[in-house]
């Protein structure tokens, strides 16, 4: 392994032995070929000068980090990071993880994509065959016009994809900025979708609350006595020199302050000695938060003040006209409410599996420390009822007054500063209807049952026509990313529904074997483009991502791709409105400059490479005009306050079509989860696994490094108590499975995670056998399809299996 990590270039040894390993038989285009310009490049007498070039990790980290590319012969040979700026926070240095650093070998790796393809055989199988460009753009070109004839723009779908999420016109996320959208939005338009895998119940249910979803800047944090953190991880999920994880760990160290976490697992955020863990059952924090509520209330320790003056619906006398008697948040805390259950630490405990004395210490503690910080990260919200559990940790804050103060929060997830940019124009698309992402396999195989008040579908009361094309750009969610993917293989496989998957990626992906015409991209080192910062805290900038080297094998620019089918559209003009991705570059900044006129030339800044700007205001306090003057500045609910009780949640309770054990309610109640601890599938499948944000991966991208993956192995956590049950010991191969499918995993027996809790990271390759058992430890084998009840999301982390050893 140790020359993957000096300068020279990739050997031709290393790099067949490596190709072997991953490349699967089925993987035409993922062939152990060692590239043709690595494996020729022999010392001669004068050594070519060695240049520098910029350029940054665009995936989906959160983050977003520069790099500069050592170029030699017109190949990266090694990948440095940010070099400007010293210690002064605004100044900092925006250095790269170790996934960033090994970037050249996502561009010279035997799953490059090489030159376009067709399918042949059944879809998914992995067969594909050499075509033209030519070939490729007029079969998609001719498939979308016949598709439009029979089913209108309706029919054409952009899938939820984040693989380069980092860029500006190269960007894929959201779909709607993306140059595919702009083709399509010249060309009649596209069915949308909205939400996030990432953050759709959250983002959903919190604005019920406080009329958006926002928390206090990171930077802020170093105000803070005593932060508590819900499933945050930045020490893995913000890894970048950015921002989140040093702002946290600032704080932990300048304030020398507390951070406590409630999670099932030990994470790598909760290592120092400042932090304290507390592990808890997934699915059940909304238990825990009226556990520690029934204490402040019985103790006297809540803030009335702020209580009275900034909330609906806490107490009786605040409820709204048209709630009913004894719905209110003290009444169903207290067990004056429908449920009549008083909701005490030892209640919480029983299903938190968090000790009641631990729940009345911290709820104490909470109270008493001021300000506190409240936040959480998206786990606990990517779960079955993941809109009640997130809405229910904004009651800390809300029951305390942190909101709208520095050094407390709203028990969110942090925000950062954008610093002013401009974004590729991609116009206004003509097609309202939207559905929820997660559903997309559902609007293929049953769109005409898919209404407004049973499937979440926006700008249309009903979906009029099912998906019959698929751009897939940059994205793995067609298979390796998307929930149950033995189900979704199922639907894909049959091209009489879905008649067209078109991908465009840099490797051959789970997801590519399933195009029927898959096209090779550049990487971000082999074109030019800008990229504006991820979470990065009270500092924002934009890095020029310029071009490295010359374009590998017949691997073409999205931007070209999409050019060369807008001509065949007749949209050529419209598209490309004369320029070619360059010009479009100087377009775009040119408009940056207007918004931001500290920007240097755009000569200067391609020298420069990055542009760093610290707010030049204090770090953003959510929602502080509110607390400041409430009637001046209400928040975007309808009642201008913070709803504890919110009408319109009951108002959907009472009119949408839900299943039995979906729970929507007015209040941010427990919800226990339909695939959690107390369900009756416990007894066939007794232990709960969720995958976690993996530091080993960004989702699958970096998946096919083999330094990084040998760093942070693909492994399952089990504490010894389920391993000793089970006769397993450290290192074990295992098969875990459900229902839904089965996988082969290592095991690493731990006690950083709680019992009858397991979990690994997501994101790994997706690597079935020819009985569909996956070897490559990919959690969506066993993730389910079920939707969310108010967001109709991904309740990705909701999951219950058995283990056993091989
Ligand atoms: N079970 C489970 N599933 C999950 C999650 C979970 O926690 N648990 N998390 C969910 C979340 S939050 C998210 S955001 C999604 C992420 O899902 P995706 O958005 O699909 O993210 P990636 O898996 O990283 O896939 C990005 C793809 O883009 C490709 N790519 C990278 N750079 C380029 C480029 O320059 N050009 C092109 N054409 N392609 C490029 C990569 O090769 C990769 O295949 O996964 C979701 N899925
Ligand atoms: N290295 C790396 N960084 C990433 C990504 C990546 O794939 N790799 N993905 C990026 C993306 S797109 C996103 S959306 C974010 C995701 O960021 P998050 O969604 O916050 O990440 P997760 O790891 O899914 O969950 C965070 C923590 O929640 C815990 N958890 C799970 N279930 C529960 C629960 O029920 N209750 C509580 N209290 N905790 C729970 C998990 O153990 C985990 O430690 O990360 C981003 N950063
Ligand atoms: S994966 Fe994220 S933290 Fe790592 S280099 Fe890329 S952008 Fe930075
Ligand atoms: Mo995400």
């Amino acid at each position: 392994m140790k020359n993957w990590l000096n300068k020279t270039p990739l050997s031709r040894r290393s790099f067949a032995k490596w190709g072997a390993a991953l490349s699967g038989a089925a993987f035409t285009a993922g062939s152990a070929l060692p590239l043709k310009s690595i494996a020729s490049s022999k010392p001669s007498g004068k050594t070519p000068e060695i240049k520098s070039v910029w350029s940054a990790c665009t995936v989906n980290c959160g983050s977003r980090c520069a790099l500069r590319h050592q170029v030699q012969d017109d190949q990266i040979i090694a990948t440095h990071t940010d070099n400007t700026g010293n210690d002064e926070y605004g100044h900092h240095q925006v250095r790269a993880c170790l996934r960033g650093r090994s970037f050249r070998q996502r561009v010279y790796n035997p799953d490059r994509l090489k030159y376009p393809m067709k399918r042949v055989g059944q879809r998914g199988e992995g067969h594909f065959e050499r075509i033209s460009w030519e070939e490729a753009f007029d079969t998609i070109a001719d498939n979308l016009k016949r598709i439009r004839k029979d089913y209108g723009n309706e029919a054409i779908y952009i899938n939820y994809a984040t693989g380069t999420l980092g860029g500006t016109i190269s960007k894929s996320w959201p779909p709607g900025s993306s140059p595919i959208a702009r083709l399509m939005n010249c060309w009649g338009g596209y069915l949308n979708h909205y939400g996030t895998y990432s953050t759709a119940q959250i983002a959903i249910g919190m604005p019920y609350v406080y009329g958006s979803n926002m928390n206090n800047c990171s930077s802020d944090l170093v105000n803070s006595k005593l932060i508590i953190n819900f499933g945050n991880n930045p020490a893995e999920t913000r890894m970048s020199g950015a921002g989140v994880v040093y702002q946290m760990a600032e704080a932990k160290e300048r304030g020398n302050m507390r951070m406590i976490t409630f999670d099932p697992r030990k994470t790598d955020s909760t290592l120092s000695d400042n932090d304290e863990w507390v592990p808890i059952r997934p699915g059940t924090d909304a238990a825990l938060v009226a556990g520690m509520a029934w204490v402040m209330i019985r103790e006297n320790l809540v803030d009335t003040d702020f209580l009275t003056r900034y909330t609906v619906g806490y107490d009786e006398d605040s409820l709204p006209a048209g709630a009913p008697k004894g719905s209110s948040w003290k009444s169903y805390i207290l067990g004056q409410g429908a449920d009549g259950i008083e909701k005490t630490p030892e209640w919480a405990a029983r299903i938190t599996s968090v000790p009641a004395r631990t729940i009345i210490r911290i709820a104490r503690e909470i109270a008493l420390t001021k300000p506190c910080n409240i936040q959480q990260g998206w786990g606990l919200q990517r779960t079955a009822n993941g809109e009640q559990a997130a809405r229910s940790i904004a009651m800390l804050a809300v029951m305390t007054g942190n909101v709208g103060i520095s050094g407390g929060g709203t028990g969110a997830r942090e925000s950062s500063y954008a610093m002013p940019f401009a974004a590729f124009p991609t116009l206004t698309n003509p097609v309202s209807t939207s559905i929820p992402m997660f559903l997309w396999t559902d609007a293929i195989t049953r769109y005409h049952e898919m209404t407004d008040k049973t499937d979440g579908i926006r700008g249309a009361e009903k979906l009029n026509q099912p998906i019959k094309f698929i751009w897939n750009y940059a994205g793995n969610c067609i298979i390796n990313q998307h929930s149950d993917i033995n189900r979704t293989h199922d639907i894909l496989q049959d091209d009489s529904q879905c008649e067209m998957i078109v991908v465009i990626e840099n490797h051959m992906t789970s997801s590519a074997r399933y195009a029927d015409i898959l096209l090779p991209d550049l990487t971000a080192a082999e074109q030019p483009d800008f990229s504006p910062a991820g979470s990065s805290g009270n500092m924002g900038y934009v890095i020029f991502t310029d071009t490295a080297v010359s374009p590998l094998f017949e691997c073409r620019s999205v931007y070209d791709m999409c050019s060369e089918v807008a001509k065949r559209l007749g949209v050529e003009e419209a598209f490309t409105e004369g320029r070619d991705q360059e010009a479009w570059l100087r377009h775009i900044y040119a408009q940056a400059q207007q918004n931001n006129p500290d920007l240097p030339e755009f000569d200067a800044f391609r020298q420069m490479g990055i542009v760093k700007q610290k707010n030049p205001g204090k770090p953003n306090i959510a929602y502080e005009s509110f607390r400041k003057d409430p009637e001046a500045s209400p928040l975007g609910t309808p009642s201008g306050k913070i709803e504890i009780y919110s009408e319109r949640l009951a108002d959907i309770a009472a009119t949408w079509t839900l299943n039995e054990d979906d729970i929507i309610t007015p209040l941010p109640e427990y919800a226990p989860s339909w695939e959690g601890h107390e369900s009756e599938l416990t007894s066939k499948f007794p232990l709960q696994l969720f995958g976690f944000h993996y530091k080993s991966r960004v989702h699958s991208t970096y998946g096919n490094v083999a330094l990084v993956d040998d760093a942070c192995r693909q492994e399952l956590w089990v504490n010894p108590i389920d391993a000793e049950k089970r006769g397993i010991k450290d290192g074990d191969m295992l098969k875990v499975w459900n229902d839904r499918g089965e996988l082969r995993i290592p095991a690493r027996v731990t006690e950083r995670i709680l019992p009858g809790v397991i979990a690994m990271g997501q994101g790994a390759w997706y690597k079935p056998d020819r009985k569909g058992v996956d070897h490559g430890a990919c959690i969506n084998t066993l993730t389910t399809q079920r939707p969310s009840p108010l967001a109709k999301a991904n309740p990705q982390h909701s999951n219950l299996v058995e283990i056993a050893r091989v």
